[in-house]
Order: structure tokens, then sequence, then C-alpha cells
């Protein structure tokens, strides 16, 4: 457990005592799309519905615009505040290697997104960069999702699957998705197709049972049920979905699923490898297949220090 205690304050509450969380580390290692730094280094984002504003005071965190309710029910898990940091960055730190991309990320904790915001999210990520990303899905949420005001301002909570039901192609596109588009309306219209067979169901009960072919076919698109499979399970699973290569599917898992043994490798993660460990001809699945050897269930930590790393500092093999 990376903090001490939680109270209430009446702007919203403070953690105290909290270890290894620094805000742009946490929200500028490529990991997440919401959040946006403000001019006094506090960082205001949308997630579950919500808006938030994060402040790091010394050892405190305060959290403005929540309550202890939704702490306990939402942020202490999206922030993985329970997990112990230190104890990853001390075994990932005796590769004497990747001890320096730790000790520049040391802030860094992996959030807990939710995973129809992030399958559409990094699905839009393919050959895109963060920025254009960034934007993409900010025009998809203010075309589709709620508004929340916060400070006289408007933000958008990211659409739910119902409320993105039924959009075609040429919606995404003139949000940006470009060639995206089409891999996009096909995942919400299978996604919403599990929502509506399941809702069937429930409503005239014995029948789950009795077609266990079809229910098998649905489940392949059950977000759900894709992130109960076991890691190398939900990789194969999330690549049913068009527009979902082992790239996007690490991403997915890793940030929305909790497989932490996901191995990602983009450019970024690819000049790190190369820079730090292997020869520069080493292909993507081969590099996969020996960070995951080498790393475990630690393999999806130690690509985002990586990531970060390579990113912040340009690195070029
Ligand atoms: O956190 C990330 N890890 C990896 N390996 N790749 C990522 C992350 N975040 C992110 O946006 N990407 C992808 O990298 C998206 C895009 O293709 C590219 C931007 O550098």
């Amino acid at each position: 457990m990376d903090y001490k205690i939680v109270e209430a304050i009446p702007e919203g509450v403070v953690i105290r005592g909290v270890k290894n969380f620094e805000l742009p580390h946490i929200f500028d290692c490529g990991q997440c799309f919401r959040w946006e730094r403000q001019q006094n280094g506090n960082y205001i984002g949308v997630a579950r519905g919500r808006v938030i504003e994060l402040e790091k005071q010394g050892e405190d965190v305060i959290i403005y615009n929540t309550t202890l309710e939704d702490f306990s029910g939402i942020w202490e898990q999206y922030f993985d505040l329970q997990r112990d940091y230190g104890k990853i960055k001390e075994e990932l730190s005796e590769d004497p290697l990747l001890h320096k991309a730790v000790e520049y990320g040391h802030g860094i904790r992996l959030l807990q997104q939710d995973p129809f915001e992030i399958t559409l999210s990094f699905i839009i990520s393919a050959r895109n960069s963060i920025p254009v990303i960034m934007k993409t899905i900010k025009r998809i949420s203010e075309a589709y999702g709620k508004p929340i005001e916060y400070k006289g301002n408007t933000y958008y909570a990211f659409p739910t699957p119902e409320e993105l039901k039924g959009l075609g192609a040429e919606a995404f596109e003139a949000c940006g998705a470009s060639f995206r588009s089409k891999y996009l309306s096909d995942t919400v219209a299978k996604v919403n197709m599990v929502i509506d067979e399941i809702k069937a169901r429930e409503n005239s009960e014995g029948q789950f049972l009795e077609n266990p072919v079809e229910l098998q076919e649905l489940l392949a698109y059950d977000l759900n049920a894709i992130k109960a499979l076991d890691a190398d399970a939900c990789h194969i699973a999330l690549q049913n979905f068009s527009g979902i290569g082992p790239k996007v599917a690490d991403c997915i898992m890793l940030f929305s699923m909790g497989k932490y043994s996901a191995f990602p490798v983009d450019v970024w993660v690819k000049r790190a490898m190369q820079h730090f460990y292997l020869a520069p001809d080493v292909s993507l699945p081969k590099m996969r297949i020996f960070a995951r050897e080498k790393f475990g269930e630690l393999s999806g930590f130690a690509q985002q220090y990586l990531f970060y790393y390579a990113r912040e500092n340009n690195i070029q093999v």
C-alpha cells in the first residue's frame, strides 16, 4: 500500500503519506489520454464519468471535486494505491540497465482504466501520435459523452457503448479518427451486440445455458469476460476485434485489464530495448518474447518506465 490515510476536506479529499506518486510521471507516461496539465502543475482529468483535479503537496495528494466514498469506490483502485511500487522498482532495479529508467520515472503508477474506453482509445493510437490521439478522443467525448461542469468549464465523459450505438464510420471520421473509423464503429457494434444479448437473456431466464455455441461466440466480444481470461488468452481474444493487433492488445490488457505481464512494443519501447539490451535488427514479436521472459509478471511496469524514459529523452538508436 502506497499511502497512509485519506481524509475529507471541504474541496475533496487529501491522501496523506503518499509514496511513488508523481503527477507528470503518471499522466505523461503514455498510458492515458484525458489528463491535462494546468499552469500551476495540477492535473485535471475525466475518468469514470467524473472530473477531478489533482495537486501534490509534499507527501500529500489532494483530489479536488470528489468524496471519501468515491475515493474508496473508485480512485483508490484507479490510481492503484494498494500496490507497493517501491517493491516493484527494487526488483526491476536489480537490472542495472533498467535502474536508470526506473529512477527517471520513479513516480509512475499504472492506472486501472475502463476497458471500453481504453479499447477504443488504443484502436485510435495505431500509427498515431499522442497529441492527435488525445484530440480525437476529446472530440468523440464532446460529440457523444455527458457534459460535466467543473470550475466554470464544461468537460465531457467518454461515451458509454449505448451512447455510441449505431454510429457508422463517418461519425468517427468527423472526429478525426481517419482510417481507424471503421474499426471503431465495428468494435462499438460488437460490444453493443453483447450488451443487448446479455440483457435479452436475463429477461428470458434459463435460455442462457441452452445455446453453448452461441454463448461462446457472444463471449468472444464480451470485454468483461475477456478481462477475466489469463494473460495469453486475453491477448488473443482482444485481437478478434478489428483494428487490434498484438501491440494494441498489449496496451488494452495492461492499462484496463490488470494484465501486468503485457509488454507493448511501440517505436519508443523498441528504441529503449535496442538502446539498453538488444541488437537493432530484432523483430517486434521477438522483442516482446525476450522482455516477457526477462521481466515476467513485472513486464508491463518495466515497459512503462522504458517508454517514459525513451520518449522524454528522445532516445535514438
Ligand atoms: O504507454 C504506452 N506504451 C507503448 N508501448 N506504446 C504506447 C503507449 N502509449 C501510447 O500512446 N503508445 C503508442 O505509442 C501510441 C502511438 O502509436 C505511439 C506514440 O508514441
